[in-house]
């Protein structure tokens, strides 16, 4: 990424980290922000500090009241100058978020997409923010419900999808009349540094307050700073359970809400009537995208012992075609790991492994030499394994695939894929109806997400995104998720000219 590029997106050596609007004023700690493509520092952010949080606070406060003022289609219209200038950017901004955090350039592209996409969704929403007209059961009057704005909206983002997920919540949650605060993930600040310009300039232009869309930055401190404020109703927060977990209590404690989006622990179930071509390249591509570092990837491929052969054979051949490397590099499927904590969880989860009995179809380890310096590379790995161990229990954010094999029929697949804590996506290869249907059946999978011959990656933003179990029921992005960003009130009127009392009841005096 050359320097002129990130200039094109507002990153410099040195940067604050805390904004209202295009008012930059961090005076924390400073952190480097590293690419795990080659090692080099993008720049030096400076953390938000309690002053700069409670700065930043004020300001959403004041801009809260005037943007919920504005109708919504208004709304609409500044999500779409937003997506507009995305659409500009897509290829610079695509390029930073794979240097910064290490997917593929055809995945940062792609992220970009999906913030553009939401952007269109969100346009088209502003002008449907519908609650439903009820019959009263009193004679003349009427019943409707209305959707206000909720206020403040603080989103904690994860560093694996550095803008896509932020703007899920933001696009939406504008729309709906909220003022944003996000927390990125201090892993990849510049993209979020680079959004934030992005948004604050569409503000700008369109003499909004600042204190729309805010952005903070720092460690699991200032993630706690939002999740104990009353100020802030709603905490949408990505991430690992663990992390997920934290908030969730905190913002339960203060009766507040969260909608939460955590770790999965998703599955492929291959079927004796899968199409195995198309179930290797679902798999490969959720095992391997993204280095195993999505919420989504493909951790489990549970395969019926009457094709787990063939599987097997074909996968590793699969497996040998992968090139690793440089991932602005088109001729490479997979970039590195985030960071050398993210090396140190691989390497002990393959240990793991081995202590657990588990065998290698296909081992691996870190990649030292030319062109992996940075020593964020890692290769791919495929290991037989027992559903039950819990290291295959567990989510590791590693390109690590679990072959599990089962006998039977589906409801033993279904079993062994419903048998983990987490429920975010699924996914069945299959070309027979009946085994397809009982999947998606309401004793089947029981995840937020089940998929009929497509990989458990890679969802489009028009359906709500989110699971069940440790993954927090939260939903994000299309359908109704929107539901979420707002205030629900029921409103009753009374256009008669006596005061009859609900249930018959009857108080007279
Ligand atoms: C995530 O990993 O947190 O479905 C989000 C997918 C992407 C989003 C993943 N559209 O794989």
């Amino acid at each position: 990424m050359t320097n002129k590029e990130l200039q094109t997106l507002g990153i410099t050596d040195i940067m604050d980290g805390t904004s209202t609007g295009d008012n930059w004023f961090a005076q924390g700690e400073r952190v480097t922000s590293t690419s795990p493509v080659d090692g080099r520092a993008i720049a030096q952010v400076v953390s938000t500090t309690k002053k700069d949080y409670e700065t930043v606070l004020k300001t959403a406060e004041q801009a809260k009241k005037k943007w919920a003022e504005i109708p919504a289609p208004k709304r609409g219209e500044i999500v779409r100058q937003f997506g507009e200038q995305l659409r500009e950017l897509k290829p610079i901004l695509g390029k930073l978020v794979s240097y910064e955090m290490g997917k593929s350039y055809q995945e940062g592209m792609g992220e970009v997409q999906e913030m553009i996409d939401i952007c269109d969704f969100a346009v088209g929403q502003s002008r449907q923010l519908y609650g439903a007209t009820i019959h009263s059961e009193r004679p003349l009057h009427r019943m409707y419900e209305q959707y206000h704005p909720i206020g403040i909206v603080a989103i904690i983002s994860a560093f694996n999808f550095p803008v896509a997920v932020w703007s899920w919540n933001a696009a939406l949650a504008l729309v709906c009349g909220d003022v944003i605060i996000w927390k990125a993930s201090e892993k990849t600040p510049c993209c979020a540094i680079a959004c934030q310009k992005i948004l604050a300039k569409v503000l700008q232009k369109n003499q909004l307050p600042e204190g729309i869309s805010s952005l903070i930055t720092g460690d699991a401190t200032v993630g706690r700073w939002l999740a104990e404020d009353v100020r802030i109703p709603l905490v949408s927060a990505t991430g690992s359970t663990r992390m997920g977990r934290q908030v969730a209590t905190t913002v339960a404690n203060r009766l507040g809400r969260s909608l939460l989006e955590l770790g999965g622990n998703n599955a492929i179930i291959v079927t004796p009537d899968a199409d195995l071509k198309m179930t290797i390249i679902g798999a490969v591509f959720g095992a391997v995208g993204t280095a195993g570092q999505r919420c989504t990837s493909t951790r489990r491929l549970i395969v019926h012992e009457d094709v787990y052969e063939q599987v097997k054979i074909a996968l590793s051949q699969a497996y040998k075609q992968i090139k690793i490397g440089d991932p602005l590099n088109s001729k490479n499927h997979m970039g590195p790991l985030i960071d050398h904590q993210a090396v140190r969880t691989y390497q002990e989860a393959l240990a793991n492994i081995k202590d657990q009995g588990g065998s290698f179809l296909v081992s691996g380890s870190v990649l030292k030499g030319h062109g992996y310096e940075s020593g964020c590379y890692v290769e791919p790995v495929i290991a037989e394994v027992e559903n039950h161990w819990e290291i295959v229990q567990r989510e590791t954010f590693a390109p690590i695939l679990y072959l599990i094999k089962y006998s039977g029929d589906i409801t033993q697949a279904i079993a062994l894929q419903n048998a983990v804590p987490q429920g975010l996506s699924s996914a069945i290869m299959t070309t027979n109806l009946r085994e397809a249907e009982v999947f998606l059946s309401q004793n089947g999978s029981d995840c937020g997400i089940a998929n009929v011959n497509i990989g458990t990656s890679g969802a489009e933003i028009g359906g709500a995104f989110g699971g069940e179990k440790e993954t927090g029921g939260g939903r994000e992005s299309g359908s109704d998720s929107w539901k979420a960003y707002m205030r629900r009130q029921t409103n009753t009127i009374n256009y008669s000219t006596s005061l009859p009392l609900a249930q018959g009841i009857t108080f007279d005096f």
